[in-house]
């Protein structure tokens, strides 16, 4: 340990001119996961004991793996009590703040009216939403509390209108959850905290036990085996629930061109390396000068030694990469198809970029923009996909707590416009009753 220690903090540099393709997708790829099926064996077992014993089992579990033994109930129920939220006032302002920050910015995601399109003369086509009406918020503990992930789950789900707002995060050992985790569910109006964490958790909370209630959709970041949980659950008919996407380790990938100030770009690329040993931080530096690089990296280790969490970082970094590029464009493609969570924009006309950006799950432009504002208090949603889900899913949003239902509304004319394509299509299918629905009420009016 003393050895690796005095070892500095360095992350393994390529250049795209010299690097083969196929080296540079080897050198980007995420830190390989425990195989999920490993995990699903260890899961299935808890989710079944769950929705069997109910919260019998949630609480041997909570008392095994949280070693909260003295908790006799796996659910704190609204309206809380004043004493588990008492909180310095400066902790008050910070949530009070960025509360409202998320709550302006989803809000503003509220689809005014129902989008209504006359298709055809007499064929209106609408589509309106509801709001999903419980919502389980896992709020994951762990090596740090998170009462910044019950705001961003917890904001939107009360903006879209959910009624039921489930939070659950395990508790300490000595059965408490942090005040302010308590603080915000009392904010977001959370009819209850489940407390309990992992497998057991989205169990409970799917399938509903004697105190925990069954929700209809689980959202929110967890380690693998809450995620696997998720998928299990979202996967059983029985359940009937639904999760918002997968979830991998937390990542970043930082383009900085010359006018970056190295300081900036290397506190943005630890901000992220500090989550977890199987963070991943990528380093893109554009047309950078052998000096400008390495005034990065020295940066890099001189802040890494001072973080408390040094030996995360240390974890961390070991498998994150710096790649070094020509130009805006070329940094462009390697982002796009890395994907990241978190695209950093520090360069020059860094807005200008933001068009060439095709997948990301939220970007920070500019060098007075780091992550952290994104990632507490500037409005934006910090549940984001990850492991290069951002290919094809979006952040956690207000749209991730409501569903959209369509309507048709026909006047006779309509009918006679459209009924002729709709019987022919009937006819193809073969589905008589299908087409007689439509000539019935032709002939009707013929009549
Ligand atoms: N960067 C994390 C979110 C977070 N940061 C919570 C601090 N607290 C994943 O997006
Ligand atoms: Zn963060």
């Amino acid at each position: 340990p003393k050895e690796a220690a005095s070892q500095k903090i360095m992350m393994k540099v390529y250049n795209m001119a010299k690097a083969s393709p196929e080296e540079l997708d080897e050198a980007l790829k995420r830190p390989s996961q425990k195989s999920s099926e490993a995990i699903m064996k260890i899961v299935a077992p808890i989710i079944d004991d769950v929705r069997k014993n109910g919260d019998k089992a949630v609480l041997a579990y909570t008392h095994k793996f949280e070693k909260a033994t003295s908790l006799t109930s796996p659910v704190l129920k609204a309206p809380f009590p004043e004493a588990l939220m008492e909180l310095p006032a400066e902790t008050v302002r910070a949530i009070d703040v960025s509360f409202e920050n998320i709550r302006k910015f989803h809000a503003a995601q509220k689809e005014e009216r129902p989008l209504k399109v006359e298709t055809m003369p007499g064929v209106v086509c609408s589509r309106f939403s509801r709001p999903i009406e419980a919502v389980g918020l896992y709020v994951p503990g762990g090596t740090a509390v998170l009462p910044s992930t019950a705001l961003m789950l917890g904001v939107p789900a009360m903006v879209a209108g959910c009624k039921k707002i489930v939070i659950a995060s395990p508790p300490r050992s000595d059965g408490t959850i942090t005040p302010e985790i308590v603080y915000v569910a009392h904010k977001v109006g959370a009819e209850s905290i489940v407390l309990a964490g992992g497998a057991q958790a989205v169990a409970a909370m799917a399938y509903g036990t004697e105190s925990v209630s069954k929700v209809d959709k689980i959202l929110g970041p967890g380690n693998q085996f809450v995620t696997a949980a998720k998928m299990y659950v979202s996967n059983d008919t029985n359940a009937g629930v639904g999760i918002d996407m997968p979830a991998g380790p937390s990542e970043v990938l930082v383009i900085a061109d010359k006018d970056a100030n190295p300081a900036f770009v290397a506190s943005d690329l630890l901000s992220q390396a500090e989550h977890g040993v199987d963070s991943q931080v990528v380093l893109i530096a554009v047309d950078l000068t052998d000096a400008q690089l390495a005034a990065i990296e020295a940066e890099l280790h001189r802040q890494a030694m001072e973080l408390p969490r040094v030996d995360i970082v240390r974890g961390s970094i070991a498998h994150s990469v710096t790649v070094r590029v020509k130009t805006v464009d070329e940094a462009m493609e390697i982002s796009n198809k890395y994907a990241p969570e978190h695209l950093i924009l520090q360069l020059k006309d860094a807005e200008k970029v933001v068009d060439k950006v095709m997948n990301a799950g939220s970007v920070f432009i500019g060098e007075w923009t780091p992550e952290s504002v994104g990632d507490y208090s500037a409005g934006v949603n910090h549940s984001l996909p990850t492991y290069g889900y951002a290919k094809q899913y979006s952040g956690v949003n207000l749209a991730s707590f409501v569903k959209h239902i369509t309507s048709s509304n026909l006047t006779a004319d309509g009918l006679r416009n459209v009924g002729e394509a709709v019987m022919q299509l009937a006819k193809v299918e073969e589905l008589d009753a299908h087409r007689r629905a439509v000539s019935i009420r032709l002939e009707h009016m013929n009549r």
